[in-house]
């Protein structure tokens, strides 16, 4: 079923399950040739979340800043195409939340062990705002935290479970947002981590 969690932004529950195991085997095959790393931020922290990226664009980060780049810092080749089940998933899910005609550029593909988080921010480096950010959560649960457009907003906790995905577009596109450190657990398919796919437009 469909829960709204703030203005333009909805959990579809169980939305991917149906798709569980392409995916997650489309995600082992991806990373077998952009391996999952630990980035670093322009401020020099080496981020706990391990990343890697499919499709045209593809999220990294280091001294230099945040950026989307065609090729993978790592090997210099361009990233993994991004498979079609990832894309037809992504699709669906923003057209079920309303939004008609998504075409992803870029998947960022994270992956949480224990401990793992994501500092509150916001998804500011892609071009077009009135796109919106579809996101795929598989394996080891984790709680979102959901704020508003100023960092220090209230924040509404929002655990998301594996097959679960979020659409936030319109006036929760740029809503600051975090995930809490990720308790030790084991899902039967992912083992420790809990994996997370986000689909963006980019460029
Ligand atoms: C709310 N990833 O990679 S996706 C990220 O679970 C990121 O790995 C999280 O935030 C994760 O940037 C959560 C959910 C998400 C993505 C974009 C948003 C929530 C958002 C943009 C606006 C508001
Ligand atoms: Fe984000």
């Amino acid at each position: 079923w469909q829960e709204r969690l703030a203005d333009d932004a909805v959990l579809l529950h169980g939305f991917a399950l149906a798709d569980q195991h392409a995916l997650l085997d489309a995600v082992e095959r991806i990373a077998a040739a952009a391996p999952f790393r630990h980035l670093v931020t322009p401020g020099g922290f080496t981020m706990s979340v391990a990343m890697t990226n499919c499709g045209p664009l593809g999220w990294v980060s280091d001294r230099r800043g945040y950026r989307y780049d065609a090729a993978d810092p790592l090997t210099g080749a361009p990233w993994p195409a991004m498979p079609d089940v990832l894309q037809r998933l992504a699709s669906a899910a923003a057209a079920s939340a309303g939004f008609t005609h998504f075409e992803p550029d870029a998947c960022l593909i994270n992956r949480y062990d224990a401990g793992a988080r994501l500092s509150l921010h916001q998804d500011r480096d892609e071009r077009d705002m009135t796109q919106p950010i579809v996101s795929v959560s598989l394996g080891v649960p984790a709680v979102f935290q959901f704020g508003g457009m100023q960092r220090n907003d209230a924040k509404v906790r929002v655990p998301l479970l594996h097959g679960d995905v979020v659409v936030w577009g319109g006036r929760s596109r740029l809503a600051y947002h975090a995930v809490a450190p990720l308790k030790p657990n084991v899902h039967p398919l992912t083992g420790p981590y809990r994996i997370n796919l986000t689909f963006r437009k980019a460029g």
